[in-house]
């Protein structure tokens, strides 16, 4: 593999910090499942306009080609190599009573983990024969889920392409095709292997070997922050009686992107705030304060939509669960209150 030329205009994470001499110590090494350097580096080498641009095949990824990823992972999350990654998962600990109780904000609430099964390698890496086993004990352990968890799966293979847009559409299926995910590998022998878990209500959904093995998600209608956080805790709880999670004490639960390190949590509001988005620069002003993102009303890589964001916590890494979710009940508290005292 030759050292890869990027054009001046990429601005990815990639193309800082895989400098000649980085490139020169990590260019020949694989890890036990065989992932290369150039896998781990394909999406970003592919898109240059990647923010990131780098994906782990495995575990032993974050170890091995530590003098990239650790450099990442401390310009993204700010998290040093002998940090250690705390968990809390206990939504009694959680000060986030509803910020908008009439309803005129918040469209809804959706908080998601990412998990990857224990000693598996992650999408990147992973043979079909091990994607299809991922599947069939995930499925296996979501079938135990009782009361209001217990649902359906949906494998993607075979299903009706309108109900399959339907899902999308409505904010609950993950999309096709995104060009990131597949020059990093995660979309190898698709639709094969993926697919939908929901309850009734769809107030509970697991996917299953997107862009990472699951992704436990809690979603409804409204604000009510603390109910969303304590079913999907209920949720994580379960499974993981079923299905072991990768993880250690120094980065968390183990992602194949390495914004997802730590908590793996993304816990967003789609909310209606048409003043505030006319001053961009003093909504960002208050996103920044509260280490908040801003994606559109698809998710990421979309726009918004009369005047509806995604707003969700920035950070994953080095906080915990109820302080992820704190981040963005806090930051979604000024967005409302800046948006009231617009005339
Ligand atoms: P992820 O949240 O898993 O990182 P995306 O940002 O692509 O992935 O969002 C996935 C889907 O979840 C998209 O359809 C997006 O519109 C939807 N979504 C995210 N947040 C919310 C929310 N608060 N309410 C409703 N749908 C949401
Ligand atoms: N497109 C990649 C991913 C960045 C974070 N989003 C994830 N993991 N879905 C990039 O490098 O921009």
């Amino acid at each position: 593999m030759q050292y890869p030329i990027f054009p001046k205009e990429c601005s990815s994470m990639l193309c800082k910090y895989l400098t000649p001499e980085v490139f020169d110590r990590l260019k020949d090494l694989k890890t036990a499942n065989g992932f290369t350097l150039e896998q781990a580096i394909n999406s970003g080498v592919q898109n240059i306009d990647s923010g990131i641009g780098v994906y782990a095949g495995d575990e032993e990824s974050y170890e091995l080609f530590a003098p990239l990823f650790d450099t990442i992972i401390e310009a993204y999350h700010g998290f040093g190599k002998e940090d250690k990654h705390q968990s809390n998962l206990n939504p009694n600990d959680l000060n986030a009573p509803n910020p908008d109780p009439e309803g005129n904000y918040i469209v809804s609430t959706r908080i998601r983990v990412g998990r990857n099964v224990d000693n598996m390698p992650l999408g990147t890496a992973i043979s079909k024969e091990q994607r299809d086993q991922v599947e069939s004990s995930v499925v296996e352990g979501l079938s135990r889920l009782k009361g209001e968890l217990s649902g359906r799966y949906y494998p993607l293979l075979g299903m009706d392409k309108e109900a399959q847009d339907a899902l999308i559409k409505d904010h609950f299926l993950f999309k096709e095709g995104d060009r990131f995910l597949d020059t990093a590998g995660l979309n190898r022998d698709w639709p094969a292997g993926r697919g939908i878990y929901h309850n009734n209500d769809k107030t509970f959904l697991v996917w299953v070997n997107e862009e990472d093995q699951l992704r436990i998600i809690s979603m409804q209608k409204g604000g009510d922050i603390k109910e969303v956080f304590t079913r999907l805790v209920n949720a994580i709880k379960r499974i993981e009686t079923r299905v072991p999670f990768s993880y250690n004490d120094h980065l968390g639960y183990i992602t194949s992107c390495p914004t997802n390190l730590g908590t793996a949590m993304r816990a967003s509001v789609h909310i209606a705030v048409p003043k505030l988005a006319k001053d961009m620069e003093s909504f960002k002003a208050i996103t920044d304060k509260y280490h908040l993102q801003i994606r559109g009303i698809h998710g990421e890589h979309s726009e918004s939509e009369g005047g509806i964001y995604d707003i969700s916590n920035r950070r994953r890494l080095g906080i915990t669960e109820v302080e992820a979710v704190q981040d963005m009940a806090d930051g979604v508290t000024a967005l409302i209150a800046a948006e009231k005292a617009l005339v």
